[in-house]
């Protein structure tokens, strides 16, 4: 048999497999901790009074809600230095119309076509933000407070939990397979198909059914994006079952962010299957010869219908736990109880069901029946409701309140704002002219940033600030922070509005190059006002990594050196009566000072030896 490539890879996998499980039977105890840090004393284990290994060991074997939630927050850190780079890339190379900084970078990366990395980056970067970053890093603090605040010992399925995080790092080895695989000569270059893996480009040509993209790092996208989805399920069904089977808070205690949570988690169950079955599907196209997505099958457009009665669906999986974190942050930093705390809920359950409504809403120049189009305008003008009903309650919560501008307000007020941006033009595209004359242009580019990293990275920031005290046990550099923000707001709006404008003046989204230089007249006034915006929105990209910078840098620093919470209520919570459950947890863990763990154990040395 001839040794191919992909024969060794295949071979390495399974000497890895092989390894990993061998590894993991040497380990006497990994499944006999107790998952409650602090509970149990590890009775008949060999580590004695020990809850949990130490070192490389724990994070790799542990299955306490709080470990994971700080692996998925790692992670998250990971994935947004990834994504975050192919986004600079991309901006770098629309500075000039023509194609030129990418043919450089595609030289070092072993020849891929500038054109090709840029498709590549586009992919990459659409995936890795909304799968790989945003939601996992609201899952890192679900993991975290949710069995806090619902008084739960720890997830329903701890190990469920873990191995739903584990699947993650492999799923993003395959999505990014082909930056590393392009280099060794293997054959698999970064799939350049946008995130939406329309067919045909994904699936076969209509004439003789060849393959538009024979290349194999399509189908390992494909497959890194189905394990990505199986850990999305598992980790949606585990917050749904924690929070409805082992929550010891009655219903009416239920705080607003599990309340996001849970919804998320119901919308996800419906959704990702069926991504899951959708991209199978795909990948028996592309492998096995069925017809599903080809014009003599069940054509292409249906390939639009189910990614998009997944993808708008998604689009609120991601948004709902950031729009729990402003409902839980903007009172505490008001001094204010939620206003309409009741309506909130509801909006959040109206926001769940009404999501699955809409998803046609991205089909509108398919060429769909009209009157079905305008069914499908008409629930999307709805599903603005519940979205305004949450902003007027965080508007009224601020209002006459006392406000004290912490970075996790700072951040949440600045989410706001580009909740509203990111709304209204949102409400814009739903309605058919307009997006006749706006689809896949940069305008909608510009909607869709301000809600992904407008709306949910800003809150997401917001938490991280919010509870750096308590899993770290250390207080954040507050002047850093501040940068931190101005920096991100100041860039986003910057990017964003070009963007906006660029899509106005008829710039298409995805493309790499805009060279109107060949075309005479009116042309070249148009290709100038490119350039500018392009300059305009790379500048400010460029302004928004320098504040990421600062957040790794502050993050880092503080976690290492910051000044120690020597105080249960670093917010002042208590004054206003918004001490919530996992602040009293977080006191209790302080004053009695238990350790929870191999980390913990070495700073309370460390703490004592200081003394
Ligand atoms: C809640 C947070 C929201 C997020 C995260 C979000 C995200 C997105 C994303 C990622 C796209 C681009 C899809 C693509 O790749 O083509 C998009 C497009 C779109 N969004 Fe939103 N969106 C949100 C809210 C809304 C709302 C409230 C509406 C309308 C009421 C809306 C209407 C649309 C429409 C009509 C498009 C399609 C535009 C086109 O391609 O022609 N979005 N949105
Ligand atoms: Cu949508």
């Amino acid at each position: 048999m001839e040794l191919t490539p992909q024969l060794v890879l295949a071979l390495l996998m399974g000497v890895l497999l092989v390894a990993v499980a061998g590894w993991l039977t040497r380990l006497e105890d990994w499944r006999s901790y107790s998952p409650v840090g602090g509970g149990g004393h590890g009775e008949g284990t060999a580590h004695g009074h020990a809850e949990k290994p130490s070192g490389l060991t724990r994070w790799l074997t542990t299955v306490d809600h709080k470990d994971i939630g700080i692996l998925y927050l790692v992670y998250s850190v990971v994935t947004l230095v990834g994504g975050g780079l192919a986004a600079l890339l991309m901006r770098f190379e629309l500075v000039t119309p023509k194609m030129d900084f990418l043919n450089t970078v595609g030289g070092i990366l072993g020849g891929i076509g500038g054109a090709t990395l840029y498709n590549g980056l586009l992919t990459t970067h659409g995936i890795t933000m909304l799968f790989l970053f945003a939601a996992p890093l609201a899952f890192a603090f679900g993991n975290y407070v949710i069995p806090l605040l619902v008084d739960a010992e720890d997830m329903a399925f701890p190990r469920v939990n873990a191995i739903a995080f584990w699947i993650l790092p492999f799923a993003t080895l395959l999505i990014w397979a082909g930056y590393f695989l392009k280099p060794l000569g293997i054959g698999v270059i970064p799939a350049p198909t946008s995130w939406t893996m329309y067919a045909p480009l994904t699936g076969k040509a209509a004439a003789g059914g060849q393959l538009f993209m024979p290349n194999p790092g399509v189908d390992l996208l494909l497959l890194g994006l189905h394990l990505s989805g199986i850990s999305t399920t598992m980790g949606g069904i585990n917050f749904i079952a924690t929070i409805v089977a082992e929550r010891n808070v009655p219903w009416t205690d239920v705080d607003i962010f599990s309340w996001t949570v849970l919804t998320t988690g119901g919308i996800i169950l419906f959704a990702f299957p069926l991504l899951g079955a959708a991209l199978i599907m795909l990948l028996l196209d592309r492998n096995f010869g069925t017809t599903f997505f080809t014009v003599e099958g069940g054509g292409t457009i249906l390939w639009q219908h189910l990614f998009w009665f997944f993808g708008h669906p998604e689009v609120y999986i991601l948004v709902l736990p950031p729009m729990g974190i402003l409902s839980m942050l903007i009172p505490k930093f008001s001094g204010r109880k939620l206003f309409g705390f009741k309506f909130v809920v509801y909006s959040t359950l109206a926001i769940g069901v009404l999501s699955f409504g809409v998803w046609a809403h991205h089909m509108f120049t398919t060429g769909m029946d009209p009157r079905l189009r305008a069914s499908f305008m008409a629930v999307s003008l709805a599903i603005a409701i519940p979205s305004a009903v949450k902003t007027f309650n965080w508007i009224t919560t601020m209002w006459n309140g006392k406000i004290r501008l912490t970075a996790p307000m700072l951040f949440s007020i600045g989410a706001l704002q580009n909740f509203i941006l990111g709304g209204v033009t949102g409400v814009f595209l739903a309605s058919i002219p307009f997006d006749l004359l706006m689809h896949d242009t940069y305008y909608v580019v510009g909607h869709f940033h301000f809600m992904v990293f407008g709306m949910i990275g800003f809150a997401l920031f917001a938490a991280t600030y919010y509870y750096f005290p308590m899993i770290t046990g250390r207080l954040y550099n507050k002047k850093l922070a501040q940068w931190h923000f101005w920096l991100s707001i100041i860039g986003a709006n910057i990017t964003f509005i070009a963007m906006m404008i660029l899509g106005y003046g008829g710039m298409p989204r995805r493309y790499a190059t805009f060279d109107l230089s060949m075309v005479a007249g009116n042309h070249q006034a148009l290709q100038s006002f490119f350039v500018s915006a392009h300059g305009i929105a790379t500048l400010g990209a460029v302004i928004m990594a320098v504040g990421q910078i600062i957040w790794l840098w502050n993050v880092v620093q503080s976690f290492r050196s910051g000044k120690r919470v020597e105080d249960g209520d670093p917010w002042n919570l208590k004054t206003t009566g918004q001490f919530t459950r996992e602040w009293a947890w977080f006191e209790q863990k302080l004053q009695t000072k238990l350790p929870d763990g191999g980390e913990e154990e070495e700073e309370a040395d460390a703490a004592q030896s200081a003394d």
